[in-house]
């Protein structure tokens, strides 16, 4: 019996479901650069050379293998442009027996996988994805019947099933979560370790040229490209980290830095999310330093809660509240997103800085993510569809199913605040606690109103305001609410006539 077996770009596992009864001297193995998954976004440069450099790589890896590669590059003739394009002409030219498939990361691509079923010639056979340590049935008989889902009673059900940090049936250290421990600013001065990066090989450079040639105003740059594109390349990444980042990264994991996004952080996203490095070898890695008292507890068990808690939790709500999930918009947001989000050009220091790193490296950490660039979209009251695309663009880690609840639910609220009991609003003060942004800014953070004042200070108090009636009976913003409730109607009206004419005067004709 012969098998066609489809790899998509973030299926570059050997061990992959759809890969695992690979039989080299029957099957063929397709795998297929398409225009149509090139450009549902426009991705960031930089994502494009990771993705099809790693693809091309994968499949040489393949071949030293033995196994038949059936590789249709992007610019080659006769390139349908589509996934379901290239799978038809394939079967056409190897006539298999049955189609194997492993579940996608988007429900956009498994409904165009469910039609097949129906298109074409051969059977369709559609596999579990099992590089998550929760399965999607797991997670629903979680979320079943639950008021909330909260992430953290998640994570310690993951804690105690997968055993990593366990002390017998207890948490090690006693305590499930060491958050407390790692909120601190960067001393003045403090050491960054030069991260492991990895000069374009020849694959990768012939790909820049492809992507330079085919997708010239797409966002990012090429310049400072220093992503791994083989496992063996992630591996060494991943060990770089843990030896010479991995033991801070609790202490300064919220931290922020002008002029680099890298920190202490593990750079691993696209690696785990694209295949190319699975999470349980991460966290085991993670363990291992733990153990042999090469970091500490706080940094190890606040990594390892990233991978297994949330990155699970958010993968479980993505597939069970699609597709519905995408559509809401809670707090009304209609505003078109502003063009800094493209440019980075802004007086506001540390949006220039966060869109910056993200035009540079494909990459921005979570609190920049969160509490700067999905801060602002949030106050701002930009459309979540227009951030959503954003994001899903701009980073080099970014499918649907991490990046729309991370969007959707943790930053904007979109969804009512199934994700997050509370929105991640704030003014300039947790920006200027927990970064160097704001010194050399143009704003002076601790004013709150008047032409000089931070205007993350002025619209903070102007969402709280504008979106009284649904969050004002919020136990968790009581005490902001109650702080509005005493200014006088003078000052409320100061906020917000700062409010509307910062927001008007915000250029936002872009079309990304
Ligand atoms: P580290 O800080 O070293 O963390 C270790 C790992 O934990 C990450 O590699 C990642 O696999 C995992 N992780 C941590 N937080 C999350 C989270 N909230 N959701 C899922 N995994 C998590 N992550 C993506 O992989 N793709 C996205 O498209 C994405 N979009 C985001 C959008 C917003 C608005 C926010 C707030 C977060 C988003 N994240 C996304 C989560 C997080 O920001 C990135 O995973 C992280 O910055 C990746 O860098 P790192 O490997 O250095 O992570
Ligand atoms: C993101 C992406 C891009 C840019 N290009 C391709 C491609 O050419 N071929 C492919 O198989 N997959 C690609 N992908 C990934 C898919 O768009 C999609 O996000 C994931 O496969 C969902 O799991
Ligand atoms: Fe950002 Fe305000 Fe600080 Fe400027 S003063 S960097 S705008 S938080």
């Amino acid at each position: 019996m012969t098998t066609l077996r489809l790899i998509l770009a973030d299926q570059l596992t050997r061990g992959l479901a759809s890969l695992k009864d690979l039989d080299p001297a029957q099957d063929v193995v397709l795998m297929a650069e398409v225009m149509e998954e090139a450009n549902y976004v426009r991705h960031h440069k930089q994502k494009l050379v990771f993705l099809f450099a790693a693809m091309r790589r994968f499949a040489d890896e393949l071949r030293d293998e033995g196994v038949t590669v059936d590789y249709v590059r992007l610019d080659e003739a006769g390139n349908t442009g589509s996934l379901g394009g290239e799978v038809a002409r394939a079967i056409e030219r190897h006539r298999p027996d049955r189609l194997l498939l492993t579940e996608p990361g988007e429900w956009r691509v498994l409904e165009m996988m469910q039609d097949w079923r129906e298109e074409l010639s051969c059977d369709v056979l559609l596999r579990e994805d099992d590089r998550f340590l929760c399965s999607r049935g797991d997670f629903e008989r979680w979320a079943t019947g639950r008021k909330g889902l909260r992430m953290e009673f998640f994570y310690r059900e993951v804690r105690k099933s997968t055993g990593f940090l366990m002390d017998d049936d207890k948490p090690e250290g006693g305590r499930w979560n060491f958050d407390a421990e790692n909120r601190k600013k960067l001393p003045k001065g403090m050491a960054i370790p030069d991260r492991l990066r990895f000069p374009p090989d020849q694959t990768t450079q012939e790909v820049m040229t492809l992507v330079e040639a085919r997708f010239p105003d797409n966002f990012g740059t090429l310049d400072d490209f220093g992503w791994a594109v083989t496992r063996k390349d992630a591996l060494k990444a991943l060990a770089s980290f843990i030896s010479s980042a991995l033991p801070t990264f609790g202490d300064y994991q919220d931290a922020m830095k002008a002029g680099g996004p890298f920190i202490f952080h593990g750079l691993i996203s696209p690696y785990i999310n694209a295949g190319l490095l699975t999470p349980r070898e991460v966290c085991e890695a993670a363990e291992r330093a733990y153990r042999a008292g090469a970091a500490p507890l706080n940094a190890v068990e606040g990594f390892i809660r990233q991978i297994i808690g949330w990155r699970e939790y958010i993968r479980g709500v993505y597939w069970l509240k699609m597709p519905d999930y995408r559509e809401t918009n809670h707090l009304e947001a209609d505003r078109k997103l502003p063009d800094l989000y493209w440019t980075a050009e802004t007086e506001m220091n540390c949006l220039a800085n966060c869109v910056a790193d993200t035009r540079d490296h494909a990459y921005a950490h979570h609190i920049q993510r969160l509490m700067v660039l999905g801060n602002f979209a949030l106050l701002a009251g930009v459309r979540p569809r227009e951030v959503q695309d954003w994001y899903l663009l701009v980073y080099a880690d970014a499918y649907e199913w991490v990046e729309l609840p991370n969007v959707h639910g943790m930053a904007l609220f979109a969804d009512g605040g199934l994700l997050g009991s509370k929105p991640y609003a704030s003014s300039g003060a947790y920006i200027d606690r927990m970064s160097d942004y704001c010194g050399p800014c143009r704003f002076d953070v601790r004013q709150k109103t008047g032409p000089d004042a931070c205007p993350f200070n002025y619209l903070y108090w102007d969402f709280l305001s504008r979106n009284e009636r649904k969050l004002g009976d919020n136990q968790r913003l009581a005490m902001p609410y109650r702080t509005l409730s005493k200014m006088t109607p003078e000052r409320r009206a100061e906020i917000g006539r700062d409010a509307k004419a910062f927001l008007d005067a915000l250029p936002s004709d872009y079309e990304g």
